[in-house]
């Protein structure tokens, strides 16, 4: 005989769903009790076997019923654990904001960088330290530039092979050697000349562009370079002038000035008709794409550099670039940016 309120008993008790599979299986199962009751009713006289049959029913339906209650106590009490545990404490303070700065330096490679990928520019980097070749050679350098010179160039061996780049041209020789056109990337970074005074340090940073493709004129390189003063200087109308120029590495060369103005010793940019130099460009001369194994016949394009750290000093009003090196925490306090504000074309670039 089957004990019913033992039976519901344990499934009401069961401590949780695994437990109450396994009473399942016991108590309803092949083996259960109640299946070998079931199994001895053929042997039983017709009438009696009637009442026991009805009785034994019962009983099952009785269990399945406790068993399915007892299942959906479980599943409420889970969810239930479940919710008590992701509990958020709205009341909790707020996190603090980091106490570190973004040096402006970063903050304006970031914000050209955002400028320049949105018309599909990708941003390439390479190493400080340069062979004599990627640097000057490559790059339409004679023997007896004086930009090769001992005083200008930080050479690291006795035979002036190895040397601290002087510019991060050597980036885009190495990309376009280990690549196929077209190409058009820009590439921040440290750079170095023996150089130092009130307007000069020995290590300062650099931003170059490359686009290299067939059919790349110089009026591309004067829609580009307007589309980027215009973003970085965040005004809509800006005048700009190409001043005819020489480079080793272009044909033609051109330095470009940007119209400015000044306003209680503050230089305000797109109005008044002073002129400012900001920045070098030209067409990439054809000796330079056969030293990088790019076929001039095919392709062409144009570069450009400028320096980042006369760039920051101009927009966010820094005077002395010496100030840039210095590690002196209530400096970058003040000039420094958030580092949660990361600059977007859209959001806008700084605040
Ligand atoms: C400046 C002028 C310039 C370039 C840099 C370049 C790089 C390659 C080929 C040709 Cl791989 N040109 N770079 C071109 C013109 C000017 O920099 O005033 N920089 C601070």
């Amino acid at each position: 005989m089957v004990d019913l309120r033992e039976l519901i008993q344990k499934v009401l008790q069961a401590k949780n769903k695994l437990e109450l599979q396994n009473l399942k299986t016991q108590f309803l199962g092949k083996n259960s009790q109640i299946n070998q009751e079931f199994k001895k009713l053929g042997s039983l006289a017709e009438d009696e076997r009637k009442t026991r049959a009805a009785s034994l029913n019962n009983e099952k339906q009785k269990i399945t019923e406790a068993i399915n209650s007892r299942f959906k106590e479980l599943e409420k009490s889970e969810i239930n654990q479940k919710l008590q545990k992701d509990k958020v404490d709205v009341t909790l303070p707020a996190r603090e904001r980091p106490n570190g700065k973004i040096h402006p330096v970063s903050q304006v490679i970031d914000e050209i960088s955002s400028i320049f990928s949105e018309i599909g520019f990708s941003v390439a980097e390479g190493p400080d330290v340069e062979t004599e070749y990627n640097n000057f050679t490559a790059l339409n350098t004679p023997e007896d530039h004086p930009a090769r010179d001992m005083h200008d160039t930080f050479y690291l061996d006795g035979n002036k092979k190895i040397l601290l780049r002087t510019h991060t041209s050597p980036v885009q020789i190495r990309a376009m050697l280990s690549g196929k056109p077209p190409f058009k990337i820009i590439v921040p970074g440290r750079t170095y000349r023996c150089d130092s005074d009130q307007t000069h340090a020995p290590m300062f940073h650099q931003l170059e562009g490359l686009h290299i493709d067939k059919d790349i004129t110089m009026g591309h390189l004067k829609g580009c370079l307007d589309y980027f003063v215009k973003e970085f200087f965040e005004v809509k109308k800006l005048q700009m002038r190409f001043r005819p120029s020489h480079f080793p590495f272009t044909e033609p060369s051109a330095e470009v000035d940007i119209g400015y103005r000044l306003e209680n010793g503050r230089i305000i940019v797109g109005e008044g008709d002073k002129w400012l130099e900001i920045l070098g460009c030209g067409m990439v001369h054809p000796n330079v794409l056969k030293n990088a194994k790019v076929d001039p016949k095919k392709f062409q394009g144009f570069a450009f550099g400028m320096g980042i750290d006369r760039l920051a000093m101009l927009k966010y009003g820094i005077n002395d670039l010496r100030s840039f090196f210095e590690a002196d925490y209530r400096w970058l306090n003040y000039f420094g940016f958030d580092p949660l504000d990361v600059p977007t074309n859209y959001r806008g670039l700084s605040r």
